[in-house]
């Protein structure tokens, strides 16, 4: 496995990062200043070029439901939320309102002077709540989106994030959702051009993505309450994989997930505990999704741990 800084010697960032981190700077120096409590959400799955030109790639399962979900009950418990998240998959507020079901909801008449666009008076009740809330949201300035595609502009972007979440100290909270792939092809061994099928079948050698969870939890953001997500499809796995991540790299809380009951079942795993949060049939069926006591539960922990530390300190 390349080691971390490697990883950073060898791939260069990507064509917008200086504009990202600008933006990723401005936003924690103010919400700093405020004192806010703030959360850096990441979301979606990463990608893995198999050429520089790219046309093939390798991807990492995941919609972008937990993040996007997640970052909205993160907003109406009064976090600075960056969401980090992969180009195309969900966003907060948007979610809701996924393919042809926002055209659906509108209006349109032409009466040969004008053109209006008007949302349909049975849909105002769907749209209106999930509008407010987004503006409230982006006027108020309390989110800030940041994406990435591969997994070399996830890994350049969650260092930039955690250089400027440092300085909120225990105030952070990283929610590390993203489906980050363990394998890639570096970019020294990377073709140009598109691989040729004309040449055969090609034999793809990955190599192992260093783990940055390790410098993240020990030097980046040493003092921030850090949750990492581990999904699997085994069972037999979920718990010990998680147990072990802990281990190795001492941060806060893994929630591990099984893929295919992932909307309805989690396990909290802590050094100390181990719980499971999950909704019951009934619960999923009005419409309650998951990250709502996701979220609540880690603000609970959060706070907890933020009070920890200041009488500590005295
Ligand atoms: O984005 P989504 O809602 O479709 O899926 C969420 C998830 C399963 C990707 C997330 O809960 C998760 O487990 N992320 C970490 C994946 C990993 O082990 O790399």
């Amino acid at each position: 496995m390349t080691h971390w800084e490697d990883f950073y010697n060898t791939h260069l960032p990507p064509t917008d990062f200086e504009d990202n981190r600008s933006l990723l700077k401005e936003f924690c120096e103010r919400h700093n200043k405020l004192q806010n409590r703030i959360v850096l959400v990441t979301s979606g799955g990463t990608t893995v070029p198999l050429e520089h030109n790219t046309v093939r790639f390798v991807d990492n399962f995941s919609a972008g439901t937990r993040g996007s979900a997640s970052a909205e009950y993160f907003l109406d418990h009064d976090y600075a939320v960056i969401f980090m998240y992969r180009v195309k998959s969900l966003e907060p507020f948007t979610r809701h309102l996924t393919g042809q079901q926002f055209f659906d909801m509108l209006d349109i008449t032409d009466n040969g002077q004008s053109t209006s666009i008007t949302v349909k008076p049975d849909s105002v009740d769907v749209f209106a709540p999930i509008l407010a809330k987004y503006k409230q949201a982006r006027e108020s300035q309390m989110i800030l989106y940041v994406n990435f595609n591969t997994v070399a502009d996830y890994l350049w972007l969650l260092r930039a994030a955690c250089e400027c979440l440092a300085a909120f100290e225990e105030r952070a909270l990283l929610y590390l959702a993203a489906a980050v792939s363990d394998f890639y092809v570096p970019q020294d061994m990377m073709p140009t051009h598109k691989i040729q099928s004309g040449q055969g079948a090609p034999t793809i050698s990955l190599q192992l993505v260093p783990k940055m969870l390790a410098p993240l939890a020990s030097l980046w953001v040493p003092h921030a309450f850090v949750v990492s997500f581990k999904l699997e499809t085994d069972e037999n796995l979920l718990i010990t994989k998680a147990r072990d991540s802990l281990f190795k790299y001492n941060h806060k809380m893994v929630i591990a997930n099984i893929l295919q009951t992932r909307k309805h079942r989690v396990v909290f795993v802590s050094p100390t505990m181990s719980y499971e949060v999950h909704l019951s049939r009934e619960q999923a069926l009005q419409g309650l999704e998951i990250e709502e006591p996701i979220v609540a539960d880690l603000v609970k922990r959060h706070s907890e741990y933020i009070n920890g530390a200041s009488t500590n300190r005295q």
